[in-house]
């Protein structure tokens, strides 16, 4: 039986890329995009599109009617830095919108359903080298702790309901096709706009602050791979650490400038996203992904910094 796809959040920096990919392996018809606001041209000229509010339950509801999805991927969130900004909104958006679709996955027989959480889980006590799948998790964002608690509920619906939900725990994401979702990891976008707009950039994190980072076409890769895995090779349903690639703001700008060698970097003080960063851990163990369902790297700094600048320069006509 085909596929029909529902992502939610498609606007958002992980959903325009993965709408894009669910479309290209399962046909454009059969993924509908939805989110809160219009949807961008690519999403538009692709294939269907529903206008959907994560938190209304009840058009949601119609939504699953209307569809009978047989997948689900929920990418609607509030990130790190903008949560300690809106902390109520934060909480009742990522809990309450992710209750409400696993309440209805359950409803309407969805077959599968997608979740992202994020190494946000993880807080100053947790094992900042390698932190393994398991060990203390104390996070202090609110970001964090409804992502911890999110993959609580995640691992319940499935115990409980039987319901194939499955999720991973990315790394600061880095990508050019969609503008960053307001992290605390967003000047590893950032930096390369204004490397080649203005051949300076000053950084908001530390020239030493070393985080987990991934390039958005290895993250992509990584959440079709895990949906595609067969259930019995699935032992983690919280959510999957992945580990990516860990650099500092430093390491990244050392290798912009091997592309744009008059290239200058500068960092601001007393940003509060300092604070986030520094509860994070430096490196992800990400060896259960390998073993359950074959997760291997493909893009390093060098290869991620290069295609990011390639990219960049054509669509910014540069
Ligand atoms: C954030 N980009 O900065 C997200 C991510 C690990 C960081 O979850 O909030």
């Amino acid at each position: 039986m085909s596929e029909k796809i529902l992502v939610i959040g498609a606007n958002g920096q992980i959903g325009s890329e993965l709408v894009i990919a669910l479309r290209k392996q399962h046909g454009g018809q059969q993924v509908i995009a939805s989110d809160i606001n219009k949807p961008v041209d690519a999403i538009k000229d692709s294939g269907p599109f529903e206008f959907a509010n994560v938190l209304d339950k009840e058009a949601l509801q119609c939504l699953f009617q209307k569809h009978q999805p047989t997948q689900v991927y929920l990418l609607a969130a509030i990130l790190s830095a903008i949560g300690e900004q809106k902390p109520k909104l934060a909480w009742d958006l990522n809990m309450n919108g992710l209750i409400n679709v696993l309440d209805l996955a359950v409803e309407f027989k969805t077959s599968k359903v997608f979740w992202p959480s994020s190494i946000a889980v993880f807080g100053p006590h947790s094992p900042r080298q390698n932190t393994p799948q398991y060990c203390i998790m104390d996070p202090n964002t609110v970001y964090g702790f409804s992502k911890l608690a999110g993959e609580r509920w995640c691992e319940y619906y499935h115990t409980k309901y039987g319901l194939d939900v499955r999720s991973i725990r990315y790394p600061g994401l880095i990508s050019w096709k969609a503008a960053p979702g307001g992290g605390t990891t967003d000047y590893a976008i950032h930096i390369f706009y204004e490397a080649l707009k203005n051949g300076t950039y000053q950084s908001f994190l530390s020239a030493g602050t070393k985080l987990p980072m991934m390039y958005m076409e290895d993250a992509i890769r990584a959440t079709l791979q895990l949906m595609e895995a067969p259930a019995e090779r699935i032992s983690i349903r919280s959510s999957y650490n992945l580990g990516g690639i860990s650099f500092t703001p430093e390491a990244l700008a050392n290798e912009i400038k091997q592309h744009i060698p008059e290239f200058t970097i500068s960092y601001a003080d007393h940003d509060p996203r300092q604070a986030i960063a520094d509860s994070w851990p430096q490196s992800v163990d990400d060896s259960q992904a390998e073993q359950d369902w074959d997760w291997k790297l493909e893009y390093d700094l060098p290869r991620m910094t290069a295609d990011m600048l390639k990219n960049l320069k054509n669509t910014l006509n540069l």
